[in-house]
């Protein structure tokens, strides 16, 4: 019997420091007296890396030996920031790295932050993805995630005289946490046309290929945190087929256009669309759907054929969940492969398809839901146009059959849509291709199956539709982010048992009384604020006082996230300041804030948004009446490793979108878990999070979803009267007080002229009074910090351990694989 992993494993500091001086010196090929941080992040991940190997070798041999259902996650977007920190806690060993670090002459944060951020992806789309990555393998389930390798990922964000500039974000230069596998490829092919064979009496489909491009896979592992099993995540990169060049072009003298068809296939998974719920219709964006898509649906069918079941016997090995529409194109290809390649009967093959997949929808505005023009996927895929109109056939003669009479009904539901021109609907082709579809919030859940998909529910009746509240990790976003107040729970529930399963944060809710603990947490808090203001002054050179109640909003700028309402509550603070005597000003409380978010290079006003945020920064931070009353800042690039500071130095963040625009929203979890608590209205996850903590917990504001149509509809053809207040912030903004007005003007528009879409007059006073209502809690302290742990200690629900586990038991129908601790 061969010997196992002598080489790698390393479980002491000495053993640690022997590997990262062996990386440094072999892998790196430097020496120990020019090891600078970036080298010793570099042997570092390598140590941590050889280490998870080992495991995920083991993982994957068990998987393959057991043969049991297995999660397929398909996401164009998996939005991981930082490896090495969270591999060092998952794995069990960072104090032994911060020792042997410590010894080598390192500061283990200053380590940590040498990492560039895996940023693959826009936002909470793609971050759950990567939550659920983690609790996948913390909780030992067979999955693998599979995605794009953007050369790429989101754009860095420059703040440039107020402005956004958007820089390329090339973060592929070293990255230890891939494992390129150059054996395992695939064809995929694009363009050319199909044509009819018959073969042994039968006819069939033949797509002949225009084009062909190869797949190469690149293999990230996932550890889970305190288990031995890591999953996997296979990115696809593009790859010119038929190696560097095309050999005959380039005898024939034919250079440059050998090099461009190169580019042009590597240009497929060159770069992430920075487009968050904004469809934007462009060919290179389907041409990169299906190239993952069939990438990984053949790696899928490959596996699958391993184990020589029969095709019936598919969905029981096989779960695959749609992460939004970008992967519907998998349901139209696997029927492709399973009638085209594998020959099986038409209905057969799409009852296997059917009990395979599962979709998510991630929203419900109308702007972002998908729409393919039928000539464009005719010429890309035009077998899968075909299927596509003969999925939209048999379906829409069921619909007849049910619904006899409703002509009406077969023109709504219909998979193309008869516009000018035609259109392929995903997201109905998503919920005819799956047995599940699911929202990501009650509310949301509960919206889609009476706005978008209300004909959906009488057609195949309500159990088909389903929600899955959304959750984030706990590992994540409580221990690595906060790692002082995660010991001050795990000193009050019993040690770390709590990281994996949060509801044991109830166990806090009997210390909320003891006044040494509100202490502890009280200065944990305030730790964290003080780092926060370190980093405003470093990036900002705005000097805040963190004793100010620090009001975060981070997230994509949108317009039905309404950062401009946020705006316009604070021009209209800094004017009731700018009002008050001397002697009244003493008695106010300071606040800061703090705004951080990405507009879409494309979005012209959430731009402009970014932009008035900043002139408010300019003229507000320098006013010496204000002072530290009021300070504005904005946060530059914000991404995942930013995050992980932010969350945890919030004294009240603001998830205050119109209400039933946000599906979940993930973003105020992380914010309650973290001590903070939120403003906001009841949209998306906001509402559970009211329902666990409490609504005496939350600051609640603004009209309710029911009401929204019935406001749009008075604001168009009722009369529409702007709230007096931020008429008064309008006016001020017009007098030139923040700059040129005109640059303004559009925001302003959009609320007096152009039906204020968004009811952000209708919200704006209610909005007020509950920041009112924060800053008097604020004032009692004691009071803040219970109304804090309370919450906490009731945030368990939100962890993505318990939605995983529904998506375990309601949709994919798989277990976890038992692991042996060894
Ligand atoms: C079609 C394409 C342009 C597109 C690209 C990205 C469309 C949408 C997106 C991203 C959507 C997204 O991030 N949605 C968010 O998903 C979170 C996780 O479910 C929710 O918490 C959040 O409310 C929702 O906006």
């Amino acid at each position: 019997a061969w010997k196992r992993n002598q080489i790698t494993s390393f479980t002491d500091r000495d053993g640690f420091e022997k590997e990262v001086v062996r990386h440094v010196e072999t892998t790196l090929a430097r020496s120990m007296f020019n090891c600078d941080e970036i080298a010793a992040y570099s042997a570092t991940s390598l140590a941590f890396r050889d280490r998870l190997i080992t495991h995920w070798n083991r993982t994957q041999q068990r998987q393959t030996y057991r043969d049991t259902k297995r999660v397929y996650y398909l996401s164009l977007e998996f939005l991981m920031g930082r490896a090495l920190d969270n591999a060092m806690l998952n794995v069990g060993l960072k104090n032994v790295a911060q020792d042997g670090l410590a010894e080598l002459g390192f500061r283990i944060e200053d380590v940590i932050k040498q990492e560039h951020d895996a940023a693959l992806g826009n936002g909470g789309l793609g971050r759950l993805a990567a939550c659920f990555l983690d609790s996948l393998a913390t909780l030992n389930f067979p999955a693998w995630g599979y995605g794009l390798r953007y050369r790429y990922g989101i754009f860095k964000q420059e703040i440039i005289d107020g402005y956004q500039v958007e820089v390329p974000d090339y973060w592929l230069d070293f990255n230890p946490w891939e494992f390129p596998r150059h054996d395992v490829t695939v064809d995929i092919q694009f363009f050319g046309q199909v044509n009819k064979k018959t073969v042994g009496g039968k006819t069939i489909s033949v797509w002949e290929a225009g084009e062909i491009v190869q797949a190469v896979a690149y293999d990230v592992p996932i550890p889970g945190y305190d288990t031995p099993t890591t999953n996997n995540l296979r990115l696809w990169s593009s790859k010119a087929s038929g190696g560097e060049f095309d050999f005959q072009k380039f005898n024939s003298g034919d250079y440059e256009s050998s090099v461009a068809d190169q580019q042009r296939a590597e240009t497929i998974s060159a770069v992430l669309y920075p487009n968050d719920n904004l469809e934007r219709g462009k060919e290179l964006r389907l041409k990169q759907q299906y190239f993952w898509v069939a990438a990984s649906l053949y790696d899928i069918v490959r596996r699958f054929k391993k184990s020589r079941r029969s095709w019936n016997e598919f969905p029981d090995q096989v779960a695959i969940q749609l992460n939004d529409t970008h992967p519907t194109l998998a349901i139209v290809e696997l029927q492709r492969i399973l009638v085209d390649v594998e020959g099986l009967e038409w209905d057969n093959a799409w009852e296997i398809v059917t009990s395979t997949f599962g979709y998510t929808n991630h929203t419900v505005l109308p702007e972002a839901l998908e729409k393919w023009p039928v000539g464009l996927v005719q010429h890309l895929l035009p077998r899968h146009l075909q299927i596509i109109y003969d999925i939209n056939l048999f379906f829409l003669q069921s619909v007849e059959k049910a619904f006899p009479d409703d002509r009406d009904m077969l023109r709504r539901v219909s998979i193309i849509e008869e516009s000018q021109p035609k259109m392929v609907r995903m997201a109905f082709l998503a919920i005819v291709g799956s047995h599940k579809v699911n929202g990501v919030a009650e509310l949301h859940s509960d919206l889609i199956k009476t706005t978008i998909f209300k004909d959906f529910v009488e057609i195949y009746g309500p159990d088909k539709f389903t929600n899955v509240t959304n959750g984030i990790t706990p590992r994540r976003w409580l221990h690595q982010a906060n790692p002082r107040l995660s010991e001050l729970i795990a000193s009050k529930c019993g040690g770390n048992d709590f990281l994996k399963d949060l509801t044991l944060l109830n166990q806090l809710e009997k210390h909320v009384q003891d006044k040494q603990f509100r202490k502890e947490w009280a200065e944990i808090k305030y730790a964290n604020k003080v780092r926060l203001a370190k980093h405003i002054k470093d990036t900002t050179g705005v000097v805040v006082n963190p004793a100010s109640l620090f009001d975060v909003q981070v997230k994509r700028i949108h317009e039905y996230k309404r950062q401009q309402l946020n705006i316009f509550g604070v021009i209209h603070r800094y004017l009731s300041l700018k009002a008050m005597t001397p002697d009244q000003r003493k008695k106010q409380l300071p606040r800061v804030s703090i705004f951080g978010g990405k507009a879409a290079p494309g979005y012209w006003m959430a731009k402009q948004i970014i932009h008035l945020i900043n002139s408010v920064g300019a003229v507000v931070n320098k006013d010496e009446d204000i002072g530290d009353l009021l300070k504005v800042i904005f946060l530059e690039d914000y991404n995942v490793s930013k995050a992980e500071m932010i969350c945890p130095a919030s004294d009240i963040s603001e998830h205050i979108s119109t209400a039933g625009t946000e599906a979940s929203g993930t973003s105020n979890m992380k914010f309650v878990l973290n001590g903070g608590l939120i403003i906001g209205t009841c949209d998306g996850a906001n509402i559970e999070i009211t329902r666990e903590i409490g609504e005496s917990n939350i600051f609640l504001f603004g009209n309710l979803s029911e009401d929204v149509e019935d406001l749009r509809h008075a604001h168009t053809y009722g009369s529409h009267t702007i709230d007096s207040d931020l008429d008064k912030v309008f006016n001020e903004i017009e007098k030139g007080t923040f700059g040129t007005p005109h640059d303004f003007s559009a925001m302003i528009a959009a609320v007096r002229q152009h039906g204020d879409y968004y009811l952000v007059s209708d919200d704006f006073h209610s909005y007020i009074e509950t920041h009112q209502l924060v800053d008097e809690a604020y004032r009692n302290q004691d009071e803040w910090i219970a109304k804090c742990i309370t919450s906490v200690s009731r945030m368990g629900f939100f962890t993505s351990d318990r939605c995983i586990n529904e998506y375990a038991e309601e949709i994919w129908n798989v277990e976890p694989l038992a692991v042996d601790r060894h």
